[in-house]
């Protein structure tokens, strides 16, 4: 891949999983970001024959833009990878399982004040003697006491993706969190501009935290707000429960998003899992047996399981660059759930943009002119569409 935005300094690594090569890094995409305010990036690669990293190309980079942001400040797109696998959302998961962050108001400031979305930070500060230099080093205490999702603003949202509920009925959700009594900072630093610098060890004053499946989409809903109130200290983190009666299936996206006092940050995050009514185990009638006159009697005749089989969600969802220069193609890929055969591609607006080169899951478009135009995938019965907006 290129050089993203300047960047000098992106601390990579490399980690294989389930068959994937992943880089991770940082870049200074985000609001507010510089070359020491970081994000931390993924994006998947290969290797050639001879084990030698496969250079991505402008026409194999899938722009993030279909993650949730329109747009990019600092304007040169960036990656994202496709899901491998779904969360469970009734185990314990750490708040800091992030697929995206940002807010929904769409406040800026960044690493100043104000940010769209929320930051990271080790849970306690620890601190011991380095035995090679003999400086007090700080850097262990994530390694140790975990980490913390902090700078938790007004309506600040947490997307976690992929979350499969499988066919239960949610009872419930718990939280680990942590808000103090707003204390005023005692010695804030002021930055150049005279706004407060971020210090996540400063006071938090409470606020709530809404639970959303599918936030954004035609299917959003809310389905619990949990109100975070002082636990005696913005690092005392303490269990907070709600109840939830919702008869949830399949895979969702869950948005968590912050609601409270503007100007403020709200509280901390640790954990969180929802609860589920535990199902009465199957009785097994069939295995038992009387044995009469050497005959097998059963009690009750075997009965065939009737159980149908469970209806799987079939979608077409397409995937690519939403915004488009006239005279510039975008390739778009159909990503198929559950659904099988050839994708047909059509496009509204003809005069607009024209699609070429159709191969199994993928198109290219071609934009014409200046406008909006809707394509849709459909296979089928099942069809899927993207709206895409051609730039003079
Ligand atoms: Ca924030
Ligand atoms: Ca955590």
């Amino acid at each position: 891949m290129d050089r993203e935005n300047g960047n000098s300094c992106i601390h990579p690594g490399v980690a294989e999983f389930k068959g994937h090569n992943y880089l991770f890094y940082l870049n200074d995409m985000l609001v507010g970001g510089t070359g020491s305010d970081r994000s931390v990036c993924v994006t998947e690669f290969k290797y050639d024959e001879n084990n030698l990293i496969i250079k991505e190309t402008a026409d194999n980079v899938a722009a993030l833009l279909w993650q949730g942001v329109e747009d990019t400040t600092k304007g040169t797109p960036f990656f994202s990878v496709t899901p491998i696998g779904t969360l469970n959302p009734y185990e314990v998961n750490e708040a800091e399982t992030i697929c995206w962050t940002s807010n929904i108001g769409g406040a800026e400031g960044g690493f100043n004040g104000t940010g769209r979305g929320v930051k990271t930070k080790a849970k306690e500060a620890y601190t011991e003697t380095d035995p090679v230099t003999g400086k007090e080093a700080f850097w262990q205490s994530a390694a140790r006491y975990g980490v913390a999702v902090c700078d938790i603003d007004n309506e600040d949202y947490i997307k976690v993706g992929n979350v499969d509920f499988g066919d239960e009925e949610v009872t419930g959700f718990n939280v680990s969190a942590a808000a103090g009594a707003g204390t005023p900072a005692e010695n804030p630093i002021i930055d150049n501009n005279g706004i407060e610098i971020f210090n996540p060890e400063n006071d938090t004053v409470s606020g709530d935290l809404e639970i959303w499946l599918d936030y954004g989409s035609e299917n959003e809903k809310l389905i619990g707000t949990v109100n975070i109130t002082d636990t005696g200290s913005t690092n005392t983190y303490k269990d907070f429960h709600i109840d939830i009666n919702e008869q949830i299936k399949g895979i969702h996206d869950v948005y968590f998003i912050a609601r409270g006092e503007e100007n403020a940050k709200l509280f901390n995050l640790d954990t969180w899992n929802f609860t589920k009514k535990e199902k009465p185990p199957v009785a097994d009638n069939n295995n038992t047996q009387d044995v009469t006159d050497n005959k097998v009697v059963t009690d009750t005749p075997p009965v065939a399981d009737k159980t149908p089989e469970p209806v799987k969600k079939q979608s077409v969802k397409i995937k690519g660059k939403k915004t488009v220069k006239a005279g510039k193609s975008v390739k778009l890929t159909a990503k198929l759930t559950n659904v099988t055969g050839k994708v047909k591609w059509s496009v509204n607006k003809k005069k607009l943009a024209k699609l070429t080169n159709a191969k199994k899951n993928t198109v290219k478009l071609k934009a014409i002119k200046a406008g909006k135009v809707k394509v849709t995938a459909k296979v089928g019965k099942v069809k899927g569409t993207i709206t895409v907006k051609i730039k003079k």
